[in-house]
C-alpha cells in the first residue's frame, strides 16, 4: 500500500517535471501529424521571456464580411467605404499550424527588450505598465526589434524563417478571431461590455450598451474565444504583417500576407484589426479592417505574435 501510494508521487511529480519543462521547451516542429493534432489548444511558451503561444487547429473559413454581417454593420450605422473594404469575402485555407499569441504583448513582455536595449522605451500613458498591453509601439519598432530579438531569446534565430516569430498576417488574424464563427463577434451579431473593451456606451443590433472604460485593460479580463485567444475584439487593435490593400481584389487564398500596396510620406500604410478600447463597437468585428503607417506610435494600437509549427519532413 505504503509503496504504492510512494510510487504514486513519484509518477505525479515526474509529471509534473515533464509539463512543466514541456511548456518551456521551444517546440522547432511537431514529430508526426498524430502529434500536431494532439497538440491543439495547448499553450506553449518557447522561453522564460516568450509570451504563450495557442496551437491553434488547420482550418479554412471564410475571409471578410458576410451579407448578413454587412447588412447589420450597415443598419448600425457602419460606413459603406469601410464595408467595401471587407469584401469580397472569398475562402482562405490555414493549411499549416499556427501557434497565435494568446494575449496582446504586455509591457512585461516588451520592456524585457527594453532593459536589454534592443528594443525602444515607449510611452505607456498614465494607466501603466505590467500587464496593460504594450502600446505606442509602431510596425517597424516590432518588425525590427522586438521581433528580432524574441527570435534571438528563444534560439530561432538561426533557424530556418519558417520557425520563427513574425507578425500575423492578415488572413491569419481573422482566421483566429473568428475562431470557426461566421457571426460579426466571435460570440454572436451582437455585443456587449461585459465581452471586450471598447466604447460600451454605444450599442449595435440591439445589444445592451454599457460602460465605456475609456483606456487599456490588463490582457485576458474578458472571456477567451473558442481558440482560446484573448483581447481578439477591442482592448488595443493590433498589427498585423500586410500592406494596406483597398479590398479583397486579388487577396491570396493560402494565408500568406500581401505586401506592395500604398505608402505615406515614404512609410507602407499597414493593417490593423480587431479595434480598440475607445472604437465603436461595430470596429470590434472579426471583419473588420483599420489601417495607417507603419511609423504610428498611437496609444490604441498593440501587437501579438505568432509563429508556424511545421512537421517534421515537412517545413
Ligand atoms: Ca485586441
Amino acid at each position: 500500500m505504503r509503496r504504492a501510494s510512494i510510487v504514486g508521487v513519484v509518477l505525479v511529480v515526474a509529471a509534473a517535471i515533464v509539463y512543466v519543462l514541456l511548456r518551456d521547451v521551444t517546440l522547432y516542429e511537431f514529430p508526426s501529424r498524430s502529434e500536431q493534432l494532439a497538440a491543439v489548444g495547448k499553450v506553449i511558451r518557447d522561453c522564460s521571456v516568450c509570451p504563450e503561444l495557442v496551437v491553434l487547429p488547420q482550418g479554412s473559413f471564410l475571409m471578410g464580411a458576410s451579407e448578413q454581417d454587412r447588412d447589420i454593420y450597415l443598419r448600425s450605422g457602419g460606413s459603406a467605404e469601410l464595408a467595401a473594404a471587407e469584401t469580397p469575402a472569398h475562402r482562405v485555407d490555414i493549411a499549416y499550424t499556427l501557434a497565435f499569441g494568446r494575449y496582446e504583448i504586455t509591457w512585461d513582455e516588451y520592456d524585457k527588450c527594453v532593459r536589454e536595449r534592443e528594443c525602444p522605451e515607449r510611452y505607456a500613458g498614465t494607466w501603466g505598465r505590467g500587464r496593460n498591453p504594450a502600446i505606442h509601439v509602431s510596425w517597424d519598432d516590432v518588425t525590427r526589434q522586438y521581433l528580432p530579438w524574441l527570435n534571438k531569446k528563444a534560439g530561432l534565430h538561426d533557424k530556418p524563417t519558417s520557425f520563427q516569430y513574425r507578425l500575423p498576417t492578415e488572413a491569419e488574424w481573422e482566421y483566429a478571431a473568428r475562431a470557426g464563427t461566421t457571426t460579426a463577434f466571435s460570440f454572436g451579431d451582437s455585443i456587449d461590455s461585459t465581452q471586450a473593451n471598447y466604447d460600451g456606451k454605444m450599442s449595435y443590433n440591439n445589444g445592451q450598451s454599457g460602460e465605456f472604460r475609456q483606456k487599456p485593460l490588463p490582457v485576458g479580463r474578458f472571456q477567451a474565444n473558442p481558440f482560446g485567444l484573448y483581447d481578439m475584439h477591442g482592448n488595443v487593435a493590433e498589427w498585423v504583417q500586410d500592406a494596406w490593400h483597398e479590398n479583397y481584389q486579388g487577396a491570396p487564398s493560402d494565408g500568406s500576407a500581401r505586401e506592395g500596396g500604398m505608402s505615406f510620406m515614404g512609410a507602407t500604410v499597414r493593417a490593423v484589426r480587431g479595434g480598440t478600447w475607445l472604437a465603436n463597437p461595430g470596429a470590434l468585428r472579426s471583419a473588420f479592417r483599420g489601417r495607417t503607417d507603419s511609423t504610428t506610435s498611437s496609444f490604441s494600437i498593440g501587437f501579438r505574435v505568432v509563429r508556424t509549427i511545421p512537421i517534421a519532413g515537412n517545413r
